[in-house]
């Protein structure tokens, strides 16, 4: 009895202790003798309204209805609260028995908040994990009516879209200029239904059957032992897959050209890849191709340009794609379509349309502008919107319709499958970005996430109870007619698909001096990258098959013998339309580095700024410290700076190196040097002479010129004024690279 007392007493105690310690830890709770402590939440004002994306009424997980005030979202409210509305006291200190005691179990709070963060993540994307979106407008030119009865392309006609950009091998967190194919996926968010262009920046894929997806993406994901590299196809495995299914020489090909390194998502084409059938008003069809042509045309890095970013800026195409949007440099792109008349052999030109390793020539068949997409607003909220999109093929309005392409028919399955497990659940197009932005009237009932609370009582048809309704119309999607080919059930391609040499042969052929030149070092880089010998053998095998000069120059850089061919080579004509060393483009957007001289004053500086300004471009002053100079703001300093940022340099003087600086060192005359300039200013424009860059100099920037050893060489200029530097230079901008500087040894 005596010892049941104790223990009771005790336990009084420590509850008291406990209630003594809580009070202590509510701040300003009455009797509790602390101060009460300025909460960095203290509640503010709301945010202002941001524009949101148009989804049908309904309500946020938040509770706050997203249709009639969109400012109701969280962390806009005043008062922080629990998931279940609950207002908080303290989010910073857990429920404890006392300050130095255990956490106890009943701290809801604490619960809710750790068991969600631990729960963040879902699982990314199997490819295409890393990705950049942005919201945008479509406009219909009206060009297609003819062709399609889809009302999104009508003229004038307005439609909204999320683009989604990624990189297709590498994890979520990997770098964004690896060599790689780019993931180019449109949403259209249209009145007839959602329609998604899944789409690469490549116009042809690696394998010509969806069977073969799996296989392709275990080779070119890291080896599964050591999980190495990340992000690249320069390894075993890849190349031994690609070696193996020779069908994979095209889409790898374009891989080693400058394609697989694009200087920014703005400057890449888009492709549909597959062909799709169309249908119009008047219920006839054709057979066509999609196309994205960027208004900025198409430009690349410069590899060694690529790695550099990889490593100071991993984001380099995410940054540059949000910059661009938030300093007004909309990018734009038109929509095309590549024709074809809708023969029951599919083939257009002698080539099978319905093969996706092959391409339709532009000059064979031209790309028509229907419309127009400006991208020009960033995400709210990565997760929610980049990560939670989901695209799939088989979100087609009516007048779009797909074809037998075996590629195709396999990705029918799979992008829905996969959202399954990524979203958790069937009910993924209830997501807001997901949302159509029409009516939805669907009979799908239940499930994991369910957000609606569906009315009636008869979700099937034909129905009595519910007015009979929903009714099917003459108007929706038609699954256009066409005769399936009686045929035996196999597992075997057509014999047109036998043919995987001939385009590749066509686009080298098609590339510039410069460009085959890239190719060559490309294969050569990742060839020496394999381990095995007979892989590289294989590899350079299939190039001898493609032409004598590639396989020659890879095969000596990697010391091998050269093979014979052992196809025999077919007469193509070259395509034109796909080398990027063609035409003048605008350079919106485009970023300039100048390099400032703070002992010499900032003469100039700041009306050559306002003038890149007004050519649309965006100035970046350079300095050897922060802050502000004769009244001009510094952007970057010499620490910071790096070349791969800058499109063109501009040289407003000649910084000496730092007082505290460690001696120069003359790297060509191996001699401690008399360097006069800051080396940093030295390596920055270096760089940007080896990566073919436009330079400008005047007043003390020659000085640099001169010390680096490339005044006089192509498009670098001398000039009286930063105004005169300038207009010299945005001529050479326009051709995006002075292309005479890349050394060329194949003709
Ligand atoms: Fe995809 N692909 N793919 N793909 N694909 C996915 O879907 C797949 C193919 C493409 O930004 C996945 O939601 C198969 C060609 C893009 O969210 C998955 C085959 C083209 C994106 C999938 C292909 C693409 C994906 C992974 C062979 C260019 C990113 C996550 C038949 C025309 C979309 C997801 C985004 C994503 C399957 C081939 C483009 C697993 C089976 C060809 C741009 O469903």
């Amino acid at each position: 009895m005596e010892a049941k007392k104790a223990v009771k007493k005790a336990a009084n105690k420590a509850a008291s202790k406990v209630a003594e310690a809580l009070g202590d830890r509510i701040p300003g709770s009455p009797g509790s003798g602390t101060p009460t402590v300025d909460e960095p939440t203290t509640p503010i004002e709301p945010l202002p309204p941001k524009s949101e994306q148009d989804a049908p009424e309904t309500v946020t997980p938040t509770g706050a209805p997203t249709g009639a005030d969109k400012t109701l979202k969280s962390q806009q409210g005043e008062f922080l609260t629990t998931a279940q509305g609950a207002r908080l006291r303290d989010t910073d200190h857990s429920l404890k028995a006392g300050p130095r005691g255990p956490i106890l179990l009943q701290d809801h709070h604490f619960r809710e908040k750790i068991t969600h963060f631990d729960h963040e993540r879902i699982p990314e994307r199997v490819v295409h994990a890393r990705g950049a979106g942005a919201h945008g407008v479509f406009t219909g030119y009206g060009t297609a009516t003819d062709l399609t009865r889809a009302g999104f392309l009508a003229k004038g006609k307005e439609t909204q879209v999320f683009v989604r950009f990624s990189t297709v091998l590498g994890s979520r967190g990997s770098a964004d200029t690896v060599r790689d194919t780019r993931g180019f996926a449109t949403k259209f968010y249209t009145d007839e239904g959602t329609f998604d262009l899944v789409g690469n920046n490549i116009p042809v894929f690696f394998i010509q059957d969806a069977i073969k997806f799996p296989d392709i993406i275990h080779a070119g994901k890291p080896h599964p032992d050591r999980e190495i590299p990340q992000a690249q196809s320069a390894h075993d495995t890849f190349w031994d897959f690609v070696s193996l299914h020779t069908e994979a020489q095209h889409h790898t090909i374009w891989n080693m050209s400058d394609r697989g390194i694009p200087r920014s998502y703005r400057t890449m084409e888009g492709f549909g890849v597959h062909t799709f059938r169309l249908i119009n008003e008047a219920g006839e069809t054709v057979l066509a191709k999609f196309h994205w042509k960027p208004k900025l045309g198409v430009h690349s890095l410069d590899w060694e340009e690529a790695q550099i970013a990889s490593g100071v800026d991993p984001d380099f195409h995410r940054r540059d794609l949000y910059d661009a949007i938030e300093s007004g440099a909309f990018p734009e792109w038109e929509l095309g379509l590549q024709v074809f008349p809708d023969t029951p052999e599919e083939t257009f030109a002698g080539i099978d349309l319905l093969d996706p390793t092959k391409i339709v020539p532009e000059e064979l068949a031209p790309v028509q502008r229907v419309g127009k997409l400006v991208l020009n607003r960033v995400p709210t909220n990565y997760f929610a919107e980049t990560e939670q999109v989901a695209f799939h093929l088989g979100h087609l309005p009516p007048g779009i319709d797909v074809t037998n392409d075996p590629l195709l028919q396999g990705r029918l399955f799979s992008y829905v499958d996969t959202q399954l497990t990524r979203l958790g659940g069937p009910n993924y197009s209830q997501i807001p970005i997901n949302r159509p932005h029409c009516p939805v009237n669907d009979m799908l009932r239940d499930g994991f996430h369910q957000h609606a609370v569906h009315g009636g009582v008869a979700p099937y048809r034909p129905n009595s109870l519910d007015g009979g309704n929903p009714s099917t119309t003459d108007t929706g999607f038609l699954d256009i007619p066409v005769r399936v080919a009686e045929s035996t059930k196999v597992r075997e391609n057509p014999v047109s698909f036998d043919d995987h040499y001939s385009q590749v042969r066509q686009f080298w052929l098609s590339m510039s001096p410069v460009e085959k030149e890239h190719i060559i070092r490309a294969y050569t880089f990742e060839l020496a990258k394999c381990y095995e010998q007979a892989i590289k053998e294989r590899q350079v095998q299939c190039l001898a098959n493609i032409d004598p000069v590639l396989c020659e120059q890879v095969a000596t850089g990697l010391g091998l013998p050269v093979p014979s061919p052992t196809v025999e080579f077919v007469e193509v004509e070259p395509s034109p339309a796909l080398s990027q060393v063609t035409g003048e483009w605008p350079a919106d957007g485009r970023l300039i580095g100048i390099v400032v001289d703070p002992a010499a004053g900032l003469d100039g500086v700041a009306a050559v700024r306002t003038e890149i300004f007004n050519a649309g471009m965006t100035p970046l002053v350079i300095a050897p410290h922060g802050g502000e100079i004769d009244g001009v703001t510094v952007q970057r300093t010499f620490a910071t700076a790096r070349s791969v940022e800058f499109d063109a340099i501009l040289l407003a003087g000649a910084p000496a190196p730092a007082p505290d600086a460690a001696p120069a060192r003359d790297a060509k005359a191996g001699a401690e040097a008399s360097l006069t300039v800051d080396p940093r200013v030295l390596l920055l424009v270096e760089e940007a002479w080896r990566h073919a860059k436009a330079i400008a100099a005047w007043g003390g920037g020659a000085d640099v010129l001169a010390q680096a050893g490339i005044a006089g060489s192509p498009g670098v200029i001398s000039a009286d004024s930063g105004s005169a530097a300038l207009t010299e230079l945005q001529p050479l901008l326009a051709k995006h690279r002075v292309w005479q500087r890349f050394p060329a040894t194949v003709a």
